[in-house]
């Protein structure tokens, strides 16, 4: 019989939604499922989000207690959806009572404190994974089997960008995401991160980065609660404002260990952008590109296609690509943001079942903060910083 595991879901906000989503979705695509992710418990800050937490969705029991749903036996993973700044202390417990655990990006704020974290869960013994769900993207899987099957042949450039507009606004609230005691960085850990991910899922380690890194925005207005408020409404600028102490922006130049070079950059402040997570890579037989909010589209030119057809074509993914038997039975029917997650709650549990560490794991994300430590040291030193 199928095996049950029960879980517990620490924070009931953006990602709490799109992680309860997965649970619940995850058996309807992968069929037989590794196992059956069970919505035990939520928990929140307060009996009364816990509660409204648990109602929406759709756990049987709401919690404004972590350390008391760590220590419960009948609990078998954590999932860590909380602001970056309680991911270690829950991490770590979680570890010390022996549960699996899956944590949002980022693992941590900063190297040293991701590197606590994967020595608590290796010690344990547990498994564990960190939430870069765009390497779930069918398209960015496909692009990696092309990259590994040789079709571009030896990667030259990587080329990576997330932009996003809703920061833009000076007067959007001082939300977590702005304080760097609990977010870390800004733009370099929120979204860069993602990129990095994607640039070590798709070329390999990166060695050195040279880096601008930039604050446009001094201060914001107070927000009314603890809560997110990423699309505010009130955005009068009247009120009480606080400082901003991390970056809006950062570009950096990278070299991976392979030899390849390349670019990232990341930043909430660009107008007309919303999810604009893309990469172009070149190798010397062919080049690959790809444009998140456009995802089921994969750009392809192979050095040997005939000369009369030559440029990008798009490959629309589908049941011939990775994941595709499990999603939609037509390609271009439409994948999304919870097709990510429902694939990354596939793989954390098969994971689970297998006794085997996914990707990424803590290690990774131990990994990519290490390289967002430099860059944010070269962004204030103006030099090449070594990774690590
Ligand atoms: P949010 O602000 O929408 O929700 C956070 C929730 O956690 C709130 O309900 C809050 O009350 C609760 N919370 C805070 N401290 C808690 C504690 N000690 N115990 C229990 N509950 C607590 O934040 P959001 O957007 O859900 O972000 C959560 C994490 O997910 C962050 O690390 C963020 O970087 C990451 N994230 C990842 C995304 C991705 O695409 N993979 C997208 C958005 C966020
Ligand atoms: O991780 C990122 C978030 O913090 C996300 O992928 C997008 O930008 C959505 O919210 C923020």
């Amino acid at each position: 019989m199928t095996r049950t595991l029960n879980i517990a879901m620490i924070g009931g906000g953006f990602m709490g939604k799109a992680h309860a989503l997965a649970y619940a979705a995850m058996p309807m695509f992968f069929w037989p499922a590794p196992a059956i992710p069970h919505r035990k418990v939520v928990v929140d800050v307060t009996a009364e989000l816990a509660e409204a937490a648990r109602r929406r969705y759709g756990f049987d029991e709401g919690s404004h207690d972590w350390k008391s749903v760590i220590e419960r036996k009948d609990i078998d993973a954590i999932d860590i959806v909380t602001p970056n700044d309680s991911h270690a202390e829950i991490a770590i417990a979680a570890a010390k009572a022996g549960k699996h655990i899956i944590c949002e990006k980022p693992l941590a704020r900063g190297g040293e404190e991701a590197k606590t974290m994967l020595d608590a869960v290796e010690k344990a013994g547990v498994t564990h994974m960190v939430a870069f769900n765009y390497r779930r993207t069918p398209a960015v899987a496909l692009a990696r089997k092309y990259i590994e099957e040789g079709r571009i042949g030896t990667i030259l450039s990587f080329r990576g960008t997330y932009l996003q507009d809703w920061s833009a606004d000076p007067n959007g609230p001082l939300s977590w995401r702005f304080q760097k005691k609990i977010a870390g960085s800004g733009a370099v850990g929120d979204i860069g991160t993602h990129v990095i991910d994607l640039a070590r899922y798709l070329i390999g380690e990166i060695t050195a980065v040279n880096s601008i890194v930039k604050t446009y925005i001094a201060s914001r207005p107070l927000q009314s609660s603890g809560f997110d408020q990423l699309a505010a409404s009130d955005k009068s600028g009247k009120g009480p404002r606080g400082p901003v102490d991390v970056d809006d922006e950062m570009l950096t130049l990278v070299k991976f260990a392979g030899g390849a070079t390349g670019s990232i950059e990341a930043t909430r402040n660009a107008y007309g952008r919303n999810n604009f997570i893309t990469f172009e890579i070149h190798g010397d037989k062919g080049s690959i590109a790809f444009n998140y909010e456009r995802m089921d589209e994969l750009e392809v030119m192979f050095a040997d296609d005939p000369g009369d057809a030559r440029g990008f074509r798009t490959v629309y993914t589908g049941p011939a690509h990775p994941y595709g038997g499990a999603l939609w039975p037509i390609p271009a029917l439409g994948t999304g943001y919870g097709e990510t997650k429902i694939i990354e709650c596939f793989d954390f549990v098969s994971a689970i079942v297998k006794g085997e560490q996914p990707s990424p794991n803590f290690r990774d994300g131990w990994i990519t903060e290490l390289v967002a430590d430099a860059i944010l040291k070269s962004g204030e030193t103006q030099t090449w910083v070594a990774v690590g």
